[in-house]
């Protein structure tokens, strides 16, 4: 691997270096190894949703047109993208729909190591959804939420999803007209799966219409929540100031890494691990203390609410073991690699899987609970710091490179920043000072340079004066590139620059994990309906320059059915099929007001995404 060219972001080339040095492959190596990958697959055509296949449609037109059950390719690559977005909308409402049960559990009492900390969120949305709050106490609030939220995974009947309730109106209004209205998140993901399955639904339109329905589900119902509790569980993330890369790790402390999604887990070994007990503890085993560093998004909720230092994104996790210094590595689910395992072999890592759900085979299982939260958190620490005398000191390197940033920027603390109403934001949108906002999110994929096009597109956008906000790991990308600094106004436009020095923000705002694109969609929601337009007028957009989960694609498809025009860096895997590229980057326009768009190029991106803001304020008379 050419380590120099595969990453923009300072100390990855030299642990792939380090890696080769090692004999230790990561996923760029493993890239190379599946050269070339298949090209059915990549264009969408191949089908193995029965026995009779699998089946490949010729793309070039001189093989088979359809498969043996007659599916065409248009039928395929629609079925296989409508796959897609039912396993991204499975991931994050799952990882809801856990959220949910400690919400319940702590509303019954049941949990004595979490809390309710924000109880006017928790007001806030039982209001919204219609629950009053008048002469009931904290508990009882929670109690008839959770039963709401608990409802809206398998609800029965054709009712609209509950927690529409905080979308816009005109919005509901599109959705209505276009049959897009989600019943409930669980039974939309079912029938996504029942459509694709062989002889269900073979028009791509109807396919991929059901698409869009099924990642409402996802954006403005499961990920919503589980912002939403999270939020009042652990606090509603503030301004918080922090370090961003793998300069984090600490030389002569026991470093552990919380890494996954759900803060449920990663709170807890944060809190537990930096309890005096546990600090003597590691200086009994030789080290200072005890240092937790965050890797992708559940990094991020314990960043934005806790301050913890984030030590990477998706494409450095195996970075981190490679560096020799980390103890423990521990885990929920999603976006972490097996392969962590197999690298953790080289060193002393030890991996540590938690969730019943999520095994890795050659882990070590420590299976967690909400209701023994802390004894268990106990336990996973203990493994970790008795590691530490076991760390290789001549193979360890911990690159020094590492950066202030600040995080926590929550609709409310965005709000409170604006001083306590929209109005200056729009009156700067209105004025020009700011052109647009964009929210750029989503993974890392090693197809591409790492972390190139997330601080490219981001810079090429707020020296345009355009306020760029985002989640996943293009926070953390733009974190490590210094964006989310201060300092980094100087890369700002002369109004964006104005407004980022009155406010005292950066040009780019750390809004959290991926689960919190929600808070994307309640600025677009709000700064809508404070105008009196739809979010599809709003001079705005979406991107997603690295991305490779599933989730992202549902996170894609959501801004798109929310109105917003919407980037993708990656080539998704339709191309197949003119027919549903057109859908997807055309047609879809019309029934949505929103569509995607793709361009590897992050700084063509980036003017067509300004082009079509200017379009927008151009319409609105701006
Ligand atoms: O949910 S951005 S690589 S870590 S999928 Fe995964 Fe993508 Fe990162 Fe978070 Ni989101």
């Amino acid at each position: 691997v050419p380590a120099k060219g595969v990453s923009a972001t300072k100390g990855v080339a030299e642990l792939i270096e380090k890696a080769e040095e090692d004999g230790v492959k990561t996923a760029w190596h493993r890239l190379l190894e599946q050269q070339p990958q298949c090209a059915f697959g990549q264009l969408g055509l191949c089908c193995r949703n029965c026995a009779m296949g699998p089946c490949r449609i010729d793309p070039f037109g001189s093989g088979p047109t359809k498969g043996v059950c007659g599916a065409s390719a248009d039928t395929i690559v629609a079925r296989n993208l409508l796959r897609m977005i039912a396993a991204g909308a499975a991931a994050h409402s799952d990882h809801a729909r856990d959220v949910v049960e400690v919400f319940k559990g702590v509303a019954e009492g049941r949990f004595q190591y979490y809390r309710l900390t924000d109880v006017e969120k928790l007001k806030s949305l039982a209001e919204a959804l219609g629950i009053s709050t008048e002469d009931k106490d904290e508990q009882e609030i929670a109690r008839e939420l959770a039963e709401v939220l608990e409802w809206e995974f398998g609800k029965p009947g054709d009712e609209p999803l509950r927690m529409l309730a905080l979308a816009p109106k005109k919005r509901i209004k599109v959705w209505e007209k276009a049959g897009l209205i989600p019943r409930a998140i669980d039974r939309e993901i079912c029938e996504c799966m029942h459509r694709t399955h062989i002889g269900v639904d073979a028009d791509p339109v109807s396919l991929l219409l059901h698409g869009i329905r099924t990642s409402i589900a996802d954006g403005w119902s499961g990920s919503m929540m589980a912002t939403y509790l999270s939020d009042i569980l652990f606090g509603t993330p503030k301004p918080i100031k922090a370090e961003a890369n793998l300069g984090v790790l600490k030389e002569d402390y026991v470093n552990i890494i919380v890494h996954g999604h759900n803060p449920i887990l990663s709170t807890k070994i944060v809190e537990v691990a930096m309890s005096e007990e546990m600090q003597e503890l590691a200086k009994k085993y030789g080290a200072r203390g005890v240092n937790v560093a965050g890797m992708c998004c559940t990094g991020n909720e314990v960043l934005m609410r806790l301050g913890v230092p984030i030590a990477g994104n998706f494409l450095m996790q195996e970075l981190a073991v490679i560096t020799g210094a980390v103890e423990a590595i521990i885990v929920d689910y999603q976006c972490i690699m097996p392969a962590i395992v197999d690298v953790a072999q080289c060193y002393h890592t030890k991996i540590i899987t938690t969730e019943p759900k999520a095994h890795i085979p050659g882990a070590i299982h420590i299976e967690f609970n909400a209701e023994k939260a802390d004894e268990i958190a106990k336990e996973i620490v203990r493994i970790a710091i008795e590691n530490y005398p076991n760390r290789p000191r001549d193979r360890v390197h911990i690159p020094k490179h590492k950066i202030e940033v600040i995080a926590g920027f929550s609709v409310e603390a965005i709000l409170e920043a604006l001083g306590g109403t929209l109005e200056p934001l729009i009156n700067a949108l209105r004025e020009g000072t700011i052109k647009g906002i964009v929210g750029i999110v989503g993974c890392n994929n090693p197809k591409i340079r790492h972390n190139h096009s997330h601080v490219t597109l981001a810079k090429e956008l707020i020296k345009r004066d355009v306020l760029v906000v985002g989640t996943g790991c293009w926070s953390i990308a733009a974190a490590m590139d210094g964006l989310m600094s201060p300092k980094a106004v100087d890369l700002a436009g002369p109004g964006l620059r104005k407004v980022c020095e009155t406010l005292n923000i950066p040009p780019c705002l750390h809004m959290g994990s991926c689960v919190d694109c929600s808070r994307i969609l309640i600025v677009l929601g709000a700064l809508a309906d404070a105008l009196g337009l739809d979010i599809s007028d709003l001079p705005v957009a979406g991107s997603a320059p690295e991305w490779m989960s599933e989730k992202a694609v549902s996170i894609g498809t959501y801004f798109v059915a929310s109105g917003v025009f919407t980037h993708l860096g990656v080539v998704p895997p339709v191309m197949g099929s003119q027919k549903v590229a057109k859908i997807l980057t055309e047609d879809v326009e019309d029934i949505v007001g929103g569509k995607f768009y793709v361009e590897p190029d992050p700084v063509k991106a980036a003017e067509t995404i300004y082009n079509v803001i200017i379009e927008k304020r151009k319409k609105l008379g701006w």
